[in-house]
């Protein structure tokens, strides 16, 4: 279907015309079919109603009386597109059913399960496992061992969001009180960008999201890290940034995995410098943008439930140097 990409626009790390998993191949493949079969009965419909209108019809000395050999014909070719249009109809509808349920059998082995909890504006991402101890909790980028069927587990805790990674899989939503199952798989490694695709409020705009797919050795040396506590400050201004962290409003938000900062109603920390954004894609992560966000989260992504939290220069210094070793 590559040739297809006649656009480069279609290609790329957010397209469901540029699938990277069986779910959104699936889905691609759907597309493709029903915009090309619609097209061509739009042509023939076009064909239909232009051809007439060029025909001229013979001189005939009786302009109204009735032919009834031609009426006849007309009536069996318009019986026939009706039952055309009917077997389309229901052609269409069928393709429709069983490409849901080959999605649906997709993860029906999948060894791994993620919950996925949308919060405005950001993703709350957790692997669950039967050992307590290898719970982990993290935000907005869902790393996944490519090739493996991966199920997640989607719900809200305030309105409804929609998770959409289109290379990977389609649209479900996130809904309070109630539990969405999706079945993904990646293909191959990479990087693939997903948005809430529900109108969420203020910052629905700014929740991306991000499948990160890694070979297996990969995905599970990174899944180890994580589930380590967070990193002890080693310089002078990362320790008293850790101190401060601990004093200010952050702890009562932020969890810090090891320290008394055990926060939930926002994104853990713990490993926060591992990530590739800052904010559920909003800023790529860097030290100048930890910075940026932490004396101005309101600035940056307007009515987050981050609030601004008072801090001199040194203090905003001391903080990014401790969070920016959390790696
Ligand atoms: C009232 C709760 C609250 C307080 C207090 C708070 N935060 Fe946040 N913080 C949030 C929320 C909610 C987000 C997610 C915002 C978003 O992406 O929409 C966030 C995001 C962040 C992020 C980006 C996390 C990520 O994964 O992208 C960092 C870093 C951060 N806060 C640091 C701090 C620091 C440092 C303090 C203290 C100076 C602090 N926060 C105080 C609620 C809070
Ligand atoms: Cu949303």
């Amino acid at each position: 279907m590559a040739w297809l990409l006649v656009l480069q626009g279609c290609a790329g790390w957010q397209s469901a015309l540029d699938p990277k998993g069986p779910a959104a191949g699936e889905l691609a493949w759907l597309i493709w079919f029903f915009t090309g079969l619609c097209a061509v009965v739009w042509v023939l419909v076009m064909v239909a109603l232009v051809a007439p209108l060029m025909m001229r019809s013979p001189a005939r000395s009786e302009p109204l009386a009735l032919d009834a050999g031609a009426e006849h014909r007309k009536v069996r070719l318009v019986v026939t597109a009706v039952g055309v249009t009917a077997l389309i109809l229901v052609g269409l509808t069928l393709l429709s059913f069983f490409a849901n349920r080959t999605l649906a059998a997709i993860g029906s082995d999948a060894a791994l399960t993620i919950r996925v909890t949308g919060h405005q504006w950001w993703w709350e991402v957790r692997y669950e496992a039967a050992q307590p101890s290898r719970i982990l909790t993290t935000a907005n980028e869902i790393h996944i061992p490519a090739g493996e069927p991966v199920r997640l587990v989607l719900t809200s805790t305030d309105v409804i969001h929609s998770f959409w990674v289109p290379s990977i899989a389609g649209k479900l939503d996130l809904i309070p009180g109630y539990v969405n199952v999706l079945d993904i798989k990646a293909d191959k490694p990479g990087v693939y960008r997903g948005q809430c695709a529900e109108f969420c409020g203020a910052q629905h705009a700014n929740m991306g999201t991000f499948i990160i797919a890694e070979p297996r050795p990969q995905f599970d040396g990174w899944l180890n890290d994580q589930l380590r506590a967070a990193a002890a400050p080693t310089s002078a201004d990362a320790k008293a940034g850790a101190d401060l962290f601990l004093k200010r409003a952050c702890v009562m938000c932020h969890r810090i995995g090891g320290t008394v900062a055990g926060g939930t109603v926002a994104p853990d920390l713990t490993h926060i410098a591992s990530r590739q954004t800052l904010a559920a894609g909003t800023l790529t992560m860097s030290r100048g943008n930890l910075a940026a966000w932490i004396a101005d989260p309101q600035g940056i992504k307007p009515g987050s439930h981050m609030p601004v939290v008072d801090l001199d220069g040194d203090e905003l210094n001391a903080i990014v140097a401790y969070l920016e070793g959390l790696k």
